[in-house]
């Protein structure tokens, strides 16, 4: 990858002579570094082959930027780079991608002030030391106080459930573009991780041209990063930054074998191609100069003597070794589940009646769909208590005689989420229980107790005979809340002596149990549930993220009880 390394560097340099005042120079920089940025070549190749002379037919570089290629390429190092940041010790990239803030200006708090990155330029606003330096004011340094607020932001990663929405869209609008021939997501976006650092799109196309013109100009661009005819980049107004690669058609494949990664599977799977005497990358599978597998990633996966993986697993956790051998799990698919059993109706503050949000489940194509309101320790949200859940239940029987057509089968089951107090207790005598379908139990309050107490608390509760599910078992939320302590390894013995489900929760800043939670409940051999937790029935649909989560711990479908038909599932409840 010289080519973005170089192209990286070129940016700088233009960036310290804009700083310096120099004219037309920078320009010049840009100019080749964009022609890097999207060569389809590498450098390194075209100088092996033609060397100065081959480098000086890239647009944009002449004889100096020539020489400096070269300079890098031997030594992996540009002295006159060197010297340009020497002369100005900044971390100029950081600083002028705060908004309001280009090299000249950075150049004067870097003189007056001593600011350096980031963190200085954040102190020297808060002590207000910028407004009165001269060509500053009052308004600068205020759009540079909310710029550097942007830039911590969009440093962080996305999450998943913000940016797939809106991914799926942008799909749609190229797939409408009679050019384009063929198109994916990459990344990890197709690995479908919880949280995202930006989007990578591949595309087939007859007129490269006109799917970048497009792209570029796409609603919510607020900046193009470059535009060329193989790779263009923007950001978007919510702050993430999106990446789309067009390819040859024959090379399609490799390109998504590669930009899907990750990068670790990918690393690995090249030393496997390396041993074999082959040679991996994204235009193809080449044994010499001849290109032996690449229009389509089964066909590379095969030519590497191992079974095609799922994207989810990529992540080099093990699926290279399994894959090998011809052992991958069979992992649980997009259609398999039966039915959803963590919904909150508008018994206790949900959007939604029950027969709404069953209609809606039904609609989706389940066999069944459980009610699972909050108990009455959450006040807050109207925690049903006992009389409330008996008069609820008349209720669901009614809707269910409803749904009661010959030669259909869908059925609303009852059960509730409970909460598990500080002792472990349930707030809900078991009275109460034993007359619902199933019962969910989750920790929702006191969430910052010792690991040995948490530890006790969930144990006690999974030991409760009538408790069948513990719900959002880790209590993590993306971005806010880091899982609460427990000794998993712990929590995983007792549902396994208890016969107790664990909740994996779709909601997109929760998802708990993640991944290796997944793995390691799967290896104890205790069950799991993927639910929503849906307080609304349009959110029933986020059950696409609690399934990409399994799928990602490699669960296969007997380790999720939702995918049994209703007489399987209600096996798990030992309730008659
Ligand atoms: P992200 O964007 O941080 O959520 O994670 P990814 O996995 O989408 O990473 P990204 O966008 O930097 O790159 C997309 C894919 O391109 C990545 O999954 C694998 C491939 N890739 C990127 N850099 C390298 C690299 O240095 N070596 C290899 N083998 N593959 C790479
Ligand atoms: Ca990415
Ligand atoms: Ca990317």
């Amino acid at each position: 990858m010289k080519n973005q390394e170089l192209a990286k560097i070129f940016y700088e340099i233009a960036d310290y002579l804009k700083m310096e005042g120099t004219p037309f120079k920078p320009f010049a920089y840009e100019k080749a570094a964009l022609a890097l940025e999207t060569l389809e070549e590498e450098v390194a190749e075209i100088y092996k082959r033609e060397g100065k002379l081959g480098l000086k037919k890239i647009p944009g570089v002449g004889e100096s930027i020539a020489q400096k290629i070269e300079e890098y390429l031997k030594t992996g190092k540009i002295k006159y780079y060197e010297k340009l940041k020497k002369k100005t010790p900044i971390n100029l990239e950081e600083l002028i991608s705060v908004e309001g803030l280009g090299p000249k200006k950075t150049k004067v708090l870097y003189e007056k002030l001593g600011i350096k990155n980031l963190k200085d330029l954040e102190k020297a606003v808060k002590a207000h030391k910028i407004a009165p330096l001269f060509g500053f004011g009052e308004k600068t340094e205020k759009n540079i106080l909310e710029g550097i607020a942007f830039v911590k932001r969009s440093k962080g990663r996305f999450l998943l459930g913000e940016i797939l929405p809106k991914v799926k869209e942008i799909i749609e609008k190229l797939k409408s573009l009679k050019e384009v021939e063929m198109i994916s997501t990459c990344g990890s976006v197709r690995r479908m991780k919880e949280t995202i650092g930006d989007v990578d799109f591949l595309v087939v196309a007859k007129n490269p041209k006109k799917i970048m013109d497009f792209f570029v100009s796409l609603p919510g661009v607020i900046k193009i990063w470059g535009k060329g005819m193989t790779k263009s980049s923007v950001r978007m107004k919510e702050g993430f930054d999106m990446d789309l690669r067009v390819v040859p058609e024959k090379s399609f494949g490799a390109a998504l074998q590669y930009f899907i990664g990750s990068k670790e599977h990918n690393i690995v799977l090249r030393k496997i191609a390396i041993e074999k005497g082959l040679k991996l990358s994204e235009y193809g599978l080449f044994k010499g100069s001849k290109m032996i597998a690449g229009e389509s990633e089964e066909e590379i996966y095969e030519a590497l003597g191992m079974e095609w993986i799922p994207s989810e697993m990529r992540e080099n956790q093990g699926e290279i070794e399994l894959a090998l051998k011809k052992k991958l799990p069979k992992i649980i698919g997009y259609n398999d589940l039966k039915g959803d059993l963590h919904c909150h109706s508008n018994w206790n503050g949900g959007a939604n009646s029950i027969l709404e949000m069953a209609e809606k489940a039904k609609e989706m194509g389940y066999e069944y769909l459980g009610i699972s309101d909050h108990t009455k320790f959450l006040r807050i949200e109207h925690g049903l208590n006992e009389k409330e859940l008996a008069k609820q239940k008349k209720e669901i029987d009614n809707i269910n005689k409803k749904f009661q057509v010959p030669g259909f089968k869908f059925q609303v089951l009852q059960g509730c989420e409970a909460n598990i107090l500080n002792d472990g207790s349930i707030d809900i005598s078991d009275e109460a229980l034993k007359k619902l379908d199933y019962v969910i139990a989750g920790v929702h309050s006191n969430f910052k107790m010792s690991k040995e107490k948490m530890t006790e608390r969930i144990i006690r509760a999974m030991k409760n005979p009538n408790v069948d599910i513990i719900s959002h078992p880790t209590g993590r939320i993306l971005k806010r809340r880091d899982e609460y302590q427990i000794d998993f390894d712990k929590i995983l013995r007792a549902a396994k002596e208890t016969g107790t489900i664990l909740e994996i929760n779709s909601y997109p800043e929760r998802l708990d149990l993640n991944d290796i939670n997944i793995r390691k409940a799967k290896e104890a051999g205790v069950k799991m549930i993927i639910n929503t937790d849906s307080h609304q029935k349009d959110q029933l649909r986020l059950i696409e993220f609690g399934i990409a989560q399994a799928r990602r711990g490699w669960a296969e479908k007997e380790d999720i009880i939702n995918t049994q038909p209703l007489e399987g599932l209600l096996k798990f409840f030992q309730r008659s």
